[in-house]
């Protein structure tokens, strides 16, 4: 299947293929390639400008010569297949008949019902495979099959099927995608955000490299599978790392990417071709593609393709063709797209019309899948995908065969049903048929025995996530009694200080090696490059050069046992690598403590949806917002200074979040995360967020520690309390110059407290307040806030380098009034001071507020406001930091 079309000498192209053949013949493929490779090389050095070009023919990478023998019984894969397939649709028909509006999926595993059966009888291994389990980020809203196939096994029941998306079933239900969080023993990944399973896959299959090259485990060929919508490939997420699998020889990965060619709303790529596209991207990064185009039924017209004719009109057409193609079937298919070349009219005068239309794709034909896996499995040095064509909705017929409607579909009418089910020979009657009844195999069935038995061969079913590793020993708090004792008049930053106990830890016999430093090219910034030399960068091709810096004593030090993962500028492969670390206690049975410290602003706002998937997926870690706070960072300006963050860790329902003041705090924090992480195996992440403000840090004080991790301490007592002030983070160093003020000016002594955590306050508050609410009858329950501060109902003035939602959170349990000061609006560049003055969070500020809400307490004359602004020289025509 040459095109010889457009040739001006088409004799002497013949003659030049007829050498090709001869050689392909007597020496094989490895030879053939290596003559065009030199010929190649030889007319680029002559200057002949080859163009450049990572598009192979559309047509099938594999070739039938090539295809191995199916191990399977075809017809009993193919009974289990269709009731997979009738189970799936009914399952969503069913939910939307009885609950309309309640959603769900038919049409996207409609196309990819082969792609995974195929996978399901031959290929994932499940837990008790001696080599472990593979790891498979299924595509999310192809659930439904994922269910149906479960179903069959016996390790679902009618109430899970019956109640799909409806999870609060007092039965139980099933959760509309997967979501590790709602179906902790099934689902290992969450990947429904589109975009986020290529990346975390990719990064997964990286660290179980990591954990093999720092030997906690052995290379068993475990492998990582990521299921994939043609449609989802155009997120930046899922084609953005690709080179890191191929520079990094990830040969455990696998991708396959469903083609049908359709997302939700139309054609991927109505007017060009998608698996194309895709195969040039993936090939351009150094990927082995696998195209799976053509089913069997086109062996024998690609075979006859002598003169290149029919690839010539298959490059012609476009996805929006092909998609016609499908819809309008074989009469219009013979006339539109055979009808255009004579020649080509004549190969297919033997098909029938309804033949042309049924010829099956590759991504249908398990032959072809097969042969496709297995490629995969072998295949060294390279990560592979799979790009299989397949069509969307496929076997709904009009319900939705390949039509722009069928994402939306969600329930079959009685028709629609009884096509479905002669379609796929269902053995259910007219009558059972039209309730689209959930269909099991009897246990004694030889389907039922079959797919038992491949399963069992495999090693147990899939998905299934489970949580087997043990506990770590994590040492006393003393290891980090220099953070305790406080830095006497050294001045330091948080930052350095988390530094420290971050060298300390790592040393620790115990736990040391579990740790898992994670930076994004801001190591230098944060004074982590110490650690490069002691620990290591990882590379699993160790250090191929010599570092410009060898000759210093902490060199730039990569190798294949490093423990950093240095990951460069790039955040989403940082918080994916955080991701799978944090997993790691399921997915390797291997508890992992990842520590990724990144730029605050570069945090949650740019990868908060992977922080959402990562409390779906129960990771534990811990994520440091280095250089955080509006004013604290001060120089960076509008699109550094981080003042938001601990809003979006505050709507995050497993993060517990912390903006911390001294070191003391910090190594409180860190141990209690540890233990209660890695020992007492809560799924949580700790958030800290860290500054660059240097000052002294006092010894930890008695008796503060179970305070500190409830959000709240008293840092200053005072006899007859009028007022208190809350301090957070660096912004805690204002107040108590505030509180210094008030004494020495207005004769005031307000009580201090440090908060170290306004979101830990407002959840004890809030879930202490709901308890009282539904249990009238009870003693009432005391929460953290109520409890240090119920006895004065004095007005509080709290301030923290955020906005002032942050602060504002608790405003609803401080007893008595609340006022907030914060960091609201754009940063700026400039000093400190200037900034904080700017945002009116300085000790003035603070001054003034206190004034105020005394004023409006009664405590104090309306006029004390106009002194305070008098002399502070404060200007009442400043303008809002929020509006300027
Ligand atoms: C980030 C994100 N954006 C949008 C959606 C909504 N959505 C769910 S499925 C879908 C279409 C998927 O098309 P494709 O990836 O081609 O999968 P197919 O169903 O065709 O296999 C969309 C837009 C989502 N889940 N995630
Ligand atoms: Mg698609």
């Amino acid at each position: 299947m040459m095109n010889l079309h457009n040739d001006p000498d088409p004799q002497e192209t013949q003659e030049w293929i007829e050498s090709i053949e001869d050689t392909l013949e007597e020496h094989g493929y490895e030879r053939t390639r290596h003559l065009l490779e030199t010929l190649i090389d030889y007319a680029q050095s002559k200057g002949a400008r080859l163009p450049f070009n990572t598009i192979t023919p559309f047509v099938n990478t594999i070739l039938p010569g090539q295809q191995p023998v199916y191990p399977g019984d075809r017809e009993i894969e193919r009974k289990i297949k269709s009731i997979v397939r009738w189970n799936a649709m009914a399952m969503v028909t069913k939910a939307n008949t009885e609950t309309p509006g309640i959603g769900g999926h038919i049409s996207t595993y409609a196309s990819a019902a082969t792609l995974y059966e195929v996978a399901f009888n031959h290929f994932f291994k499940g837990v008790d495979h001696p080599n472990g389990q593979d790891l498979v980020f299924f595509q999310g809203h192809a659930s439904p099959g994922i269910y149906a196939r479960a179903y069959l096994e016996g390790r679902l029941n009618n109430d899970h099927l019956h109640n799909f998306r409806r999870e609060l079933s007092k039965k139980g239900g099933l959760s509309s995608y997967p979501h590790p969080y709602l179906m902790p023993e099934f689902w290992q990944f969450a990947t429904v955000s589109m975009g986020l399973g290529p990346i975390m896959a990719i990064y997964q299959a990286r660290f179980m490299r990591y954990m093999i090259d720092r030997h906690f485990m052995e290379d068993t060929g475990r492998k990582v599978f990521a299921y994939l919508g043609d449609g989802e490939m155009d997120e930046p997420e899922s084609l953005g790392a690709l080179t890191l699998a191929s520079r990094e020889n990830l040969d455990n990965l696998v991708f396959i990417v469903n083609c049908n060619l359709q997302r939700l709303d139309g054609p991927v790529r109505g007017n060009s071709k998608v698996i194309q596209e895709l195969e040039g991207s993936f090939r351009g990064a150094g990927w082995n593609v696998i195209k799976v185009i053509w089913g069997s039924d086109w062996d024998e017209l690609w075979e006859n393709d002598h003169d290149g004719l029919l690839l010539k009109r298959f490059e012609e057409v476009v996805d929006g063709d092909l998609l016609k193609y499908v819809v309008e079937g074989g009469a219009y298919i013979r006339e539109h797209f055979y009808g255009k070349y004579p020649d080509l009219l004549k190969r297919v005068e033997h098909i029938s019309d309804e033949k042309l239309a049924k010829m099956r794709l590759g991504g249908h034909d398990p032959m072809k899948i097969y042969a496709a896996y297995n490629e995969a499995m072998n295949f060294k040095e390279k990560p592979t995908v799979i790009l299989a064509r397949t069509i969307k909705g496929y076997g709904l017929g009009e319900a939705g065969e390949g039509r722009n409607i069928t994402h939306n579909q969600k329930k079959l009418n009685q028709n629609e049903l009884l096509s479905f089910r002669d379609r796929f020979n269902v053995p259910l009657s007219d009558e059972e048929a039209i309730k689209a009844p959930f269909y099991r195999f009897d246990k004694d069935s030889v389907e039922y025995k079959y797919l038992k038995e491949k399963r069992n061969a495999l090693g147990g079913p899939m998905p299934i996530r489970t949580n087997k590793s043990t506990a770590l020993d994590i040492p006393e708090i003393s290891i980090f009694q220099e953070l305790l004792d406080g830095t006497g008049e050294r001045e330091i930053s948080t930052t350095m200080a988390y530094v420290r106990l971050l060298t300390l830890l790592t040393k620790d016999k115990s736990v040391g090696k579990h740790v898992v430093p994670i930076i994004p090219d801001e190591a230098r910034t944060f004074g982590m490059d110490p650690l490069f030399r002691q620990l290591g960068i990882y590379s699993h091709n160790g250090q191929l050069y010599d570092p410009v810096d060898s000759d210093q004593f902490l060199y730039y030090k990569e190798i294949q046992n490093g423990q950093i993962l240095e990951e460069g500028i790039n955040e989403a492969g940082a918080i994916s690598s955080f991701i799978a670390a944090g997993v790691s206690y399921s997915t390797h049975g291997i508890k992992m403590i990842p520590f990724y410290i990144y730029y605050s602003m570069f945090g949650f706002q740019r990868v908060w949806d992977f922080i959402w998937a990562a409390g779906d997926m129960r990771a534990r870690g811990f994520l440091l917002g280095g250089t955080a706070g509006r004013t604290t960072l001060n120089g960076e300006g509008l699109q550094h200074q981080d003042g938001h963050s601990h809003l979006a860790a505050a709507a995050t329902p497993n993060i517990k979040a912390y903006d911390l003041a001294y070191a003391y705090e910090i190594a409180i924090v860190i141990h209690r995360g540890m233990k209660e992480m890695y020992q007492d195996d809560k799924d949580v992440i700790y958030y800290l967020t860290l500054e660059n403000e240097n000052y002294a840090h006092p010894p930890a004080p008695e008796g503060v520690a179970d305070d500190i991790i409830k959000g709240l301490y008293k840092i200053r007592s005072t006899e007859k309390p009028i007022i208190r002030l809350f301090g957070s983070g660096p912004i805690l160093g204002e107040v108590i110059a505030a509180a210094e003020l008030l004494k020495k000016d207005w004769d005031i002594e307000p009580g201090i407290w440090n908060v170290t955590s306004f979101s830990e306050l407002r959840r004890d508050a809030e879930e202490v307040e709901r308890w009282n609410l539904i249990h009238p009858d009870k003693e009432p329950r005391c929460s953290h806030l109520d409890g240090c501060l119920s006895k004065h109902r004095v007005p509080t003035v709290a301030a923290s380098d955020y906005v002032k939602m942050v602060s504002e959170q608790i405003g609803p349990y401080v007893p008595g009034p609340y006022y907030a000061l914060g960091t609201d609006g754009f940063g700026r560049s400039d000093t400190r001071e200037n900034l904080r003055h700017f945002f009116e969070v300085d000790r003035y500020y603070i001054v003034l507020t206190a004034i105020r809400a005394l004023v409006l307490d009664g405590k104090m004359e309306t006029s004390k406001g106009d002194d305070v602004m008098k002399k502070y020289n404060l200007d009442p025509e400043k303008p809002s930091p929020i509006t300027v």
